[in-house]
């Protein structure tokens, strides 16, 4: 377990060290929207990270309230923490509260780790689901195994959220690349 902390860790402390690394991962519970893991408010500046695991089959559905006044940046990221950068190779997609899909991502810049960035999102609830390459319907339809962290993050772009928004630059965010 040390290794996979210790990256989780790295991520914690790159968002500002307001997050913890805890493990939230109910199965088979969250398997469905119906049944996501709650991961809380997010307001301005506000960063989580948590660990949890895939294995053949699994989906893994978190539920998060924005609340805000403002439209800002929500950030999604998973990181493949087994064998860094690599496995479980995740998808990763964000929903809005009618599970109308908002953003999709499969590999990062230089990870099969994943990231969705949603510009502009106003208060409500967000679905996010975790699942294994190359399932991009959820379904199920993967053999990734292994823990990963995800990392969710809300910033209104504003100069003196500029030191988070550049923090969360590091970890990401170029569109997966075809
Ligand atoms: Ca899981
Ligand atoms: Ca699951
Ligand atoms: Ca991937």
């Amino acid at each position: 377990m040390r290794p996979m902390l210790c990256g989780a860790a790295a991520l914690v402390l790159c968002a500002g060290g307001a997050a913890h690394g805890a493990f939230i991962d109910t199965e088979p519970n969250n398997n469905t929207p119906a049944g996501a893991d709650y991961l809380g408010v997010f307001g301005d500046g506000d960063a989580r990270v948590i660990v949890a695991s895939l294995f053949p089959s699994d989906v893994d559905w978190f539920r998060i309230d924005v609340d805000t006044d403002i439209p800002g940046f929500l950030t999604t990221i998973t990181f493949p923490l087994t064998n860094p950068n690599n496995d479980p190779d995740t998808v990763l997609g964000v929903f809005d509260a009618d599970l109308n899909l908002l953003g999709i991502n499969n590999d990062g810049t230089d990870s099969f780790g994943s990231a969705v960035r949603l510009p502009a999102l106003p208060a409500g609830s967000y679905y996010i689901a975790v699942s294994g390459n190359p399932d991009m319907q959820f379904a199920g339809q993967h053999s990734q195994s292994g823990f990963y962290a995800l990392t969710v993050s809300f910033v209104i772009p504003t100069p003196g959220a500029g030191a988070l928004a550049a923090c969360a630059g590091l970890l990401t965010l170029r569109r997966r690349r075809h």
